[in-house]
């Protein structure tokens, strides 16, 4: 801190220029460190940048006041000629407006936030943003899917993404994580064989955002790694209800370093505070065909609306000398830490409260690295780990096409940048220091050498030594792979397992090498042999018989998702299907249930007043509950069939909702549509006189969000196919 003070007191610091142009450095950003004035806050930051086009003369990219809506041609029926810088200009701005999706990740939303720590952790870590308590750091979050390509739909059945970059006072930080606590492969080398596996077949390009095809399941069998992390994605995990209802994991045991080089083990978890929740299978395929942009539509209104989602930062702490002592290896990203080992200690909380104002400039430009870390945190020498230091940094050349992308405002750090680094396309610095080298002497040293001690440098944690025979091995400590799975499998609700086991149904029955069906039944069974049975029945064919090198009947906590009640209904969705006959009650239960924060959608066979919605349009899929408003039961009986939407499709609406396990009911006279669809009076079905009451249902039936005994069980008949 005393040197940083000194630096600057002695001016000698390079000066940025900080004038309108709206690519200079904002002066906010520069001689900042620690002890001066907090960081600025995201909003103020990138509103440096932001451009107005309100009462402006249209302009050329060189700034000429222009028209851009004629070319210029020898005569008006004559060719355009090239002397049209304007026509040039625009067409070829046009060309290149792509950059390169995402290799994988190239589906997501982004939203700004705050992170407030806890406390002082300065016993855990030095790392700044967790120093004292109340201790604000603007972020940047990125969700994601993993294998659609950008205009994939969000609810497809995968692993999800969860990048958070930290704008910390020292320095940028990224927590680039997913919302699956382990992942598929041990070793970096081998995930371009992952994604070749479950990406499009490269002959048709088929299929778009799924693992159902033989290629993927060829790999899963083939790799017993994947097993794990695929029983994850087979979960609710794979299909959450919104980006807002999912929780992170930093996935790899990374280090904490303290001010003194003392170092822990470490397991990022971030625990959404809105509630873990999912969507069930048919309905996730439906919503991705009504709306593909559900999960980023869901971000964007939640904010929107006010009503911010937020999540809290845990830590699992480890003793360096226990990596090996819960009967895995904590280097091996195939194992979580069951909380009952090593309880999650919480940190601070994350607000997002910002959407971005360009999807491209921000959420497409944002470019996070695992290799972003700041004093206070430090690698393993996870391979999986290893690998993805190089790859990110790779990829971001690609895409960007320079080392400068880290200037681009998104991912300009909060602090000023001094170094000797220089140069490259789009270079966006105007350095003033000519001794661009070090060792000087000409500039005093300086920029001067920070480390441990000194000007709270980064540093390695000095307990991290290497040094042995090079192999291409795994250590044997990476060897099982099939017990974890069985413990995650334990410990979900019978339900939630069967959701799984047809999920596997579902993605097997799309393969068509019998040999990969038998080699993915060997490896179920290697986890259970009842998970292999069920399969191996939808799938008509015979299990194996049991192998039980590592079954076991231990459970774990908190990995079951339907097993919780939600502790928010914020920005939920409620659908009041009406007519355009009768709408005071809907009108007024719309307001009553907006007082609840719930997002709330009048379907009408018209957009008359007081209609958002038309039942040409409104299917279930675009709601977490639904209720019949009184006068609307008449649009429910067969008979009435009308030109301004699908025969039957009230009723589809209400019964496709009480199928996928949401809270469904009627007030009044609305209720008798509930009979005349079919749907019984069981748990989650409402039918009130009073809305009032009729209220207070649906807030619990929301919270408990799916109610699961609609769905059948494999175990409630001897043999689910007779
Ligand atoms: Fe990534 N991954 N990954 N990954 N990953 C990328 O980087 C890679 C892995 C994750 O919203 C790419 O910027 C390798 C684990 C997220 O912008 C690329 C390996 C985890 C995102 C890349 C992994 C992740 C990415 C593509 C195995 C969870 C999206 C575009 C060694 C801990 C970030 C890009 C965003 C993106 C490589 C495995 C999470 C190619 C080589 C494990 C959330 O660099």
């Amino acid at each position: 801190m005393h040197t940083v003070k000194a630096l600057l007191s002695w001016g000698l610091l390079l000066q940025l220029s900080t004038a309108a142009c709206p690519f200079a450095h904002p002066e906010a950003a520069v001689h900042q460190r620690r002890d001066d004035k907090p960081a600025p806050t995201e909003d103020e930051f990138l509103k440096k940048f932001e451009v107005e086009d309100g009462e402006s003369w249209m302009t050329s990219d060189v700034g000429g006041p222009m028209g851009d809506q004629r070319s210029l041609r020898a005569g008006q029926r004559g060719p355009t000629l090239l002397e049209d810088f304007i026509f040039r200009q625009k067409l070829q701005h046009f060309d290149h407006e792509r950059i390169p999706e995402r290799v994988v990740h190239a589906r997501g939303a982004g939203a700004h936030g705050t992170f407030t720590s806890y406390g002082d952790f300065s016993n855990l870590t030095s790392a700044s943003f967790l120093s004292e308590e109340g201790k604000k750091t603007p972020v940047f979050v990125r969700f994601s899917t993993v294998a659609g390509s950008r205009g994939s739909a969000d609810t497809a059945r995968d692993v999800h993404g969860f990048a958070t970059r930290f704008y910390t006072d020292e320095g940028n930080f990224d927590i680039v994580g997913n919302n699956i606590p382990v992942f598929f492969i041990q070793d970096a080398i081998q995930f371009p064989d992952l994604v070749h596996s479950v990406k499009p077949s490269p002959d048709n390009e088929m299929p778009q955002a799924a693992t159902a095809h033989d290629s993927a399941w060829d790999f899963f069998s083939s790799q017993p790694s994947t097993m794990h992390t695929l029983f994850w994605a087979m979960a609710g995990f794979g299909i959450p209800r919104s980006y807002r209802h999912m929780d992170g994991f930093g996935v790899h045991t990374f280090r904490f370093v303290t001010d003194d080089g003392k170092t822990k083990l470490i397991k990022w978890h971030w625990k959404t505070l809105q509630g873990k929740a999912s969507l069930v299978w048919e309905e996730a395929q439906v919503l991705g065909g009504k709306n593909a942009d559900a999960h980023r539509q869901d971000l964007f209104d939640a904010i929107a609306s006010g009503n911010a989602p937020s999540w809290e930062l845990n830590v699992q702490v480890v003793d360096e000398d226990r990596a090996l002592a819960f009967g895995f290896d904590l280097l091996d990203p195939t194992k979580f830490i069951p909380e009952e080992l090593a309880p999650l200690q919480p940190l601070g909380k994350m607000t997002l409260d910002i959407n971005p104002t360009n999807y491209f400039a921000e959420t497409e430009q944002v470019a996070f690295q695992p290799g972003h870390i700041v004093r206070g945190v430090d690698f393993t020498e996870d391979p999986l780990l290893q690998g993805r230091l190089y790859s990110y940094l790779d990829t971001q050349l690609n895409r960007h096409g320079s080392p400068n992308f880290e200037q681009l405002p998104i991912n300009m750090p909060r602090v000023a940048i001094h170094n000797n680094n220089r140069d490259g396309f789009g270079q966006m610095f105007i350095h003033k220091n000519p001794i661009h080298y070090n060792p000087n002497t000409l500039n005093n040293g300086f920029p001067a050498q920070a480390n441990q001690t000194t000007g709270r440098g980064f540093f390695t944690a000095p307990g991290r030594k290497a040094s042995w025979y090079l192999v291409r091995e795994l250590s044997a400590t990476f060897d099982d792979h099939w017990s974890q799975p069985r413990l995650f499998f334990n410990s979900l609700t019978p339900v939630e397992q069967q959701f799984l086991i047809n999920a596997i149904r579902f993605e097997a029955s799309h393969i068509k090498s019998e040999q990969v069906k038998r080699n993915v039944l060997v490896q179920l069974n290697r986890i259970s042999n009842d998970v292999a049975k069920r399969v191996a029945e939808a799938l008509g064919m015979e299990a194996p018989a049991p192998e039980d090198t590592y079954y076991h009947n231990n459970v774990t906590q908190g990995v079951s998702i339907f097993n919780n009640t939600l502790p928010t209904i914020a920005a939920l969705r409620v659908g009041i299907l009406a007519s355009v006959k009768s709408l005071d009650e809907a009108t007024s239960l719309k307001e009553r249930l907006a007082k609840e924060k719930l997002l709330v959608t009048v379907v009408g066979e018209s957009l008359a007043e007081g209609v958002d919605q038309t039942y040409s349009s409104a299917d279930a899929t675009g709601f977490d509950a639904i209720i019949v408003a009184p006068g609307a039961e008449e649009l429910f009986k067969t008979e009435n069939t009308s030109p301004l939407f699908p025969t039957g499709r009230p009723g589809q609406v209400l019964l496709d909702g009480y199928r996928w396990g949401k809270p469904v009911g009627g007030l009044g006279a609305g209720s008798a549509a509930l009979e005349s669809t079919g749907v019984p009076s069981t748990p989650g079905v409402y039918t009130e006189e009073d809305a009032e009451k009729l209220v207070g249902g649906f807030k619990q039936g929301l919270a408990t969000f799916k109610f699961t005994d609609r769905f059948p069980l494999d175990s409630d008949s001897d043999s689910y196919l007779n």
